[in-house]
């Protein structure tokens, strides 16, 4: 049995994979500081379908990134393991999935209470079994990355953070302000994830960047709760039209954080250029490069990153969409390991 050092030693950073793992990385789960935990889950998605693909597509994706990160020295040597995706689990979503179009087509007529009731329950057992996985790596001293699915997987992650903090922020990049009490009568819809997560009441505040497709109920909800404040896409774009640079538009998004972040990234808060095949994309957002430099800002602000999930990768025939989020993923775990240094 060989240890770290010796893989380290016998790996090349520089060659091709030669594993199968998450970036081809050689490390055990005892030997990875950073944990990805798969969610194959997508029972309220509202428009296209595949999200639940998205764990696996960027796990196969994830063998073309490149290793070497100029922010942390030696990155990889840190290890970033990913989970087995639950087969039970996805088989779970895929069952329920049925269940939602179904009760979705009479969802205008006669929705069927039963089918919601029995959706709810699945997506409760859901948020439940994400609560526990993610305690369990918590307690081990690791930090965590969850993975979707949809974007209503983190709820069970930001329970189980609640439990390890007082207090904490929420960092979210979205085109959807996700704020809906219940949409369509799912109690854990993707649309509705920090509707929840203000319920949790160690969630200090939420800041979201990108948002640019809400409906009016969320509008008042954003204007009239101080724990959540919104840099609207729109508004975005309109100072830098101005000449506002981004780099202080950065400052202002990072000084309404508190010091521990939770980053809960939707995919299609970037263009659609980036991730056309993600359940509910919208023109306009965020490019990579932004994103990441307002993820670097925050860093260097000394702000700690407790945990992140990225959701709502859909890979499509191309892979394309899991391309981008493989690499953002590795940038991601990355940015948080250096949040803690
Ligand atoms: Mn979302």
């Amino acid at each position: 049995m060989i240890d770290k050092e010796q893989k380290i030693a016998a790996f090349d950073p520089n060659g091709v994979a030669t594993n199968t793992n998450l970036f081809g990385l050689p490390f055990t789960y005892g030997e990875s500081e950073t944990v990805v935990l798969p969610v194959p889950w997508e029972v309220t998605v509202s428009y296209q379908s595949g999200t639940a693909n998205g764990p696996q597509a960027i796990k196969e994706a994830s063998l073309q990134v490149d290793l070497f990160d100029p922010l942390l020295k030696d990155a990889w040597q840190r290890g970033i393991y990913m989970l087995e995706v639950s087969p039970e689990l996805r088989e779970k979503s895929n069952a329920l999935r049925l269940k939602s179009e179904r009760y979705l087509e009479n969802l205008e007529t006669t929705p069927d209470q039963a089918i919601l009731q029995e959706i709810n329950a699945g997506c409760g057992e859901m948020v439940q079994w994400v609560e526990e996985s993610a305690l369990q790596v918590l307690n081990e001293g690791k930090r965590l990355a969850l993975l979707g699915g949809d974007h209503s997987t983190p709820l069970g992650f930001i329970k189980a953070l609640a439990q390890k903090h007082t207090s904490f922020g929420i960092l979210q990049i979205d085109a959807h302000a996700d704020l809906r009490e219940a949409y369509e009568g799912f109690t854990y819809s993707h649309a509705s994830i920090m509707y929840n997560a203000l319920a949790v009441k160690n969630v200090e505040k939420i800041v979201q960047v990108g948002i640019r497709d809400y409906c009016e109920a969320e509008n008042d909800l954003m204007q009239n709760n101080d724990r959540v404040q919104a840099y609207f896409d729109r508004d975005i774009k309109n100072k830098a039209y101005q000449g506002h640079s981004w780099h202080k538009q950065c400052q202002s998004i990072i000084e309404s954080l508190p010091e521990k972040v939770y980053l809960s990234f939707d995919i299609d808060g970037l263009d659609p250029k980036l991730c056309p095949n993600t359940g509910t994309p919208v023109a306009g957002g965020l490019e990579m490069s932004e994103v990441l430099y307002l993820l670097e800002e925050l860093v260097k602000s000394g702000r700690t990153i407790i945990g992140l999930d990225l959701n709502e990768v859909a890979p499509g025939a191309d892979e394309w969409d899991a391309n981008v989020g493989a690499r953002l993923l590795y940038k991601l775990c990355n940015l948080m390991t250096l949040s803690h240094q």
